[in-house]
């Protein structure tokens, strides 16, 4: 069975063009002018992209007492209902806990899944066992990307001896090390200090997370990264304190990334301020939301390349789920939806608006995350050969987001009244349509893990630091002078 994609307009992360596209056993067979098939969708009025990768997503994660409630069905249906096509969680060993443990959960897990998905493996605690079983993960398993958690101190944290050794492992098995670059330290402190003094609420949350945190993290990270010799990916870079660590780091050719994701970039802090406590605690995640400074500095970085993707942190609490913490905002689970959001906001407040271009809008949804991830051109190209994973976009699509009529499973959404013009008219997982003019008919369990095998050619940190510093025998001769 085949099918065609007619009289669409192909966008690309280089190219815009006209051509109809032939899909066939869940792989792009053929790109050209008047294809046939045995059946055709017509995309006359929209372009036809590579579909979306949300490099981050947490679904169905033991966290802060709870589970996240979009499990691998309802988060990859939220997925493909928006232009999504892939999505990488992260399996997260709870302390103590064996990598390959913690893998076999997340296996199991995502045998529900409508869409191809990967993972990224936390590292959540330090040791031998730790140590050796990152070489499985990466070799047996097609895992290269390992998540180090700098906050949550007393829970995920990991101290920086941990992350050197972690990291040094990484290098040497061609991996690349991510962070989640908050000081767990001082948000320790800034948290306590707040609700001794009685600052309860949720916009205590925003409080007790400044810039700063992540600024310092993120340039500390940078540095680790650069002393082990390992590329560095940045997760949900929120403001400009990180954007510029990052943005000097690729200036002077470190190996490193950021990530925004679409709440960070259409969201701001006034949201803790609502006089609504479900409102504000809805939106508690980590980081926390910005002002429009930061909000314009993470635009820009976009437009310049300075950062590199745009993800969601997906990580969806009910209101219930939201009002543990109610007289302790620390208890409030941090984390957003955003998975059916991302690519129509993105499209409405970065195309629309003329900051990003379409192909731009590919590069940072889908091309640049595939490259990163190594999983290109199998996912992230309209290529002969690549997987069928195409969003047939409508840009004069509208709609007004709802939780009323959304995947996901929670009762809420932060978008919620956001009116948004760029949708999916039809998306393809390998081939099958999974949204059709609006329809969702997705098939639980068709999703397939996409290994990502290490990359030892590419993915280089830069520095010359380990050249320089190298221990060198020293001949001397006489008695050793110390001081000036
Ligand atoms: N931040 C969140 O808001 N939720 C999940 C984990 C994280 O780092
Ligand atoms: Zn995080
Ligand atoms: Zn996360
Ligand atoms: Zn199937």
């Amino acid at each position: 069975m085949s099918t065609v994609i007619k009289n669409g307009t192909i966008v690309t992360a280089d190219l815009t063009y006209t051509a109809d596209v032939k899909v066939e056993g869940g792989k792009i067979v053929e790109i050209g002018p008047d294809l046939t098939g045995d059946e055709a969708l017509d995309a006359s009025g929209c372009y036809v992209m590579p579909g979306g990768i949300d490099p981050h997503t947490h679904l169905e994660m033991p966290f802060m007492g709870t589970y996240s409630s979009d499990d691998f069905e309802s988060g990859t249906r939220a997925a493909l209902a928006g232009g999504t096509t892939m999505v990488v969680d992260f399996a997260l060993p709870s302390p103590g806990q064996g990598l390959l443990d913690a893998l076999q959960m997340w296996d199991n897990k995502s045998t529900r899944a409508n869409c191809d998905y990967s993972f990224h493996m936390a590292v959540t605690w330090w040791g031998e066992q730790v140590f050796d079983e990152m070489k499985t993960v990466v070799e047996e398993r097609g895992i290269n990307t390992f998540k180090h958690f700098m906050a949550y101190k007393g829970a995920l944290m990991v101290n920086d001896d941990e992350m050197y050794a972690s990291f040094t492992r990484l290098a040497e098995l061609g991996g690349i090390a991510l962070v989640h670059a908050e000081n767990g330290d001082v948000v320790a402190e800034l948290s306590a200090k707040l609700l001794a003094e009685g600052n309860t609420g949720p916009e205590a949350h925003a409080y007790s997370r400044p810039p700063q945190v992540e600024g310092e993290a993120t340039n500390r990270a940078i540095m680790i990264a650069d002393m082990a010799g390992v590329p560095l990916y940045v997760v949900h870079t929120s403001c400009e304190d990180s954007h510029e660590a990052i943005r000097r780091a690729r200036m002077q050719g470190k190996r490193v990334w950021g990530e925004p994701l679409i709440q960070h970039l259409t969201l701001d802090e006034s949201e803790y301020f609502n006089a609504d406590w479900d409102h504000a605690a809805r939106r508690v995640m980590s980081p926390p939301f910005r002002n429009k400074q930061h909000q314009d500095s993470l635009w820009a970085g976009l437009q310049s390349g300075s950062l590199s993707v745009v993800a969601t942190d997906h990580c969806a609490f009910t209101t219930e789920q939201k009002r543990t913490g109610v007289g302790d905002f620390t208890k409030i689970p941090n984390g957003t939806g955003g998975l059916e959001d991302r690519m129509p906001m993105l499209w409405t407040h970065g195309v629309a608006t003329g900051r990003l271009t379409p192909e731009e809008f590919v590069a940072v949804t889908s091309t640049n995350i595939a490259k990163i991830l190594n999983c290109y051109p199998r996912k992230g190209a309209i290529m002969i050969g690549s997987d069928a994973d195409i969003v047939v976009w409508d840009p004069a699509k509208e709609k007004t987001i709802s939780s009323a009529s959304q995947q996901s499973a929670i009762d809420y959404n932060v978008f919620e009244g956001q009116k948004v013009k760029g949708l999916p008219r039809y998306t393809l997982t390998r081939g099958q349509v999974a949204v059709m003019n609006g329809e969702i008919r997705t098939d639980e369990g068709h999703g397939e893990f996409v290994s990502r095998a290490a990359n030892t050619t590419v993915n280089k940190a830069l520095s010359t630091w380990k050249e320089l510093t190298a221990p060198r025998p020293v001949e001397r001769s006489g008695i050793p002078v110390t001081g000036v």
